[in-house]
């Protein structure tokens, strides 16, 4: 087959609670058969069985919910690294954006110094000292690269994502501890002043020419990369985001990358959205990455 498909319905490290219905709603607009109508072989691995819970609650260490968190965490691991097993492309749904981490820890174990390019209006790059709301989909990026306690370091293995291999796109609104990671550890972004300074097309060309040594590039996206006026549905909305055809150019272009081996799709929050149509951009969005053309 040509992609495995694994839902990640995790909402224990968002502000909100409704990610956990990301991959169904997703799964509901019918993007599976629609890549099969491409012509695309799929292999469901379905949703993982995550323990979420309604409440939030504040751990001392700062993380909210972590006694749940970090188990289900681990098991996101175990569960990813089976997908890596077959040798075809790897589509994850979230979920909240906690679930890069064990995530990405699967691929940097499979491909050793791996790239990441992370499109979100945030830059998750918070620890647990830093972040003002204890939301660990606030921390993934910190935790990949060794930043947080060892109890979030470690999950999925002591892999360490290089500073230098990753790539932001779209984020602006950065909490003050973030802005000093990013700036110490001297991290490529790219803000949407870039993206109408230089357009699209030119933001994907540079992306993969700072990558240009890597070998294997995973793509993470967070829904609220995007104007929360056109993608409402997602649980931190900003304004002045990507819209529909900058987002949709952005993943086109990438999907055609052969460098980047993984992509995974989070953030969305049906539960506040308007008439599924978040989940509907998001059918949409993934549709053009695997090479629906749109004019
Ligand atoms: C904020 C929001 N920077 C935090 N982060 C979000 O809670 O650390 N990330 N929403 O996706
Ligand atoms: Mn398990
Ligand atoms: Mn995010
Ligand atoms: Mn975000």
């Amino acid at each position: 087959d040509n992609i495995s498909v694994l839902g990640i319905p995790i909402d224990l490290g968002a502000s909100t609670i409704g990610t956990r219905l990301g991959p169904d709603s997703i799964r509901l607009t019918g993007l599976l058969e629609e890549l099969l109508n491409m012509g695309l072989d799929i292999y469901d691995f379905g949703n993982i069985d995550i323990k979420n819970s309604n409440k939030k609650i504040k751990f001392p260490s700062n993380m909210t919910n972590e006694d749940r968190l970090l188990p289900s965490l681990s098991h996101i691991n175990e569960e990813v690294e089976k997908i890596y097993q077959r040798q075809s492309f790897p589509l994850i749904l979230g979920g909240d954006h906690s679930l890069v981490l064990p995530s990405f820890k699967a691929f940097l174990k499979k491909y050793k110094n791996p790239g990441l390019i992370y499109i979100d209006a945030h830059a998750d790059i918070n620890t647990e000292k830093s972040s003002p709301t204890g939301n660990v989909h606030g921390m993934p990026v910190a935790a990949l690269m060794g930043l947080c306690s060892n109890k979030l370091n470690n999950i999925g293995g002591s892999y360490k994502l290089n500073p230098q291999n990753l790539v932001y796109i779209a984020i602006r609104d950065i909490d003050k501890g973030e802005e000093l990671i990013i700036k110490e550890k001297n991290i490529k972004y790219f803000s949407m002043a870039d993206v109408y300074k230089y357009g699209i097309e030119e933001i994907v060309r540079k992306s993969m020419v700072y990558l240009g040594n890597l070998s294997s590039i995973y793509l993470s996206f967070d829904i609220d990369s995007m104007d929360c006026d056109i993608a409402p549905g997602t649980g931190v909305p900003v304004r002045g985001g990507l819209n529909y055809n900058q987002a949709r150019l952005i993943l086109s272009l990438f999907g055609k990358e052969e460098k980047i081996r993984g992509f995974e799709f989070v953030e969305v929050n049906p539960s506040l959205d308007d008439k599924n149509k978040t989940s509907e951009i998001a059918k949409e969005l993934i549709l053009a990455f695997f090479g629906k053309s749109f004019i």
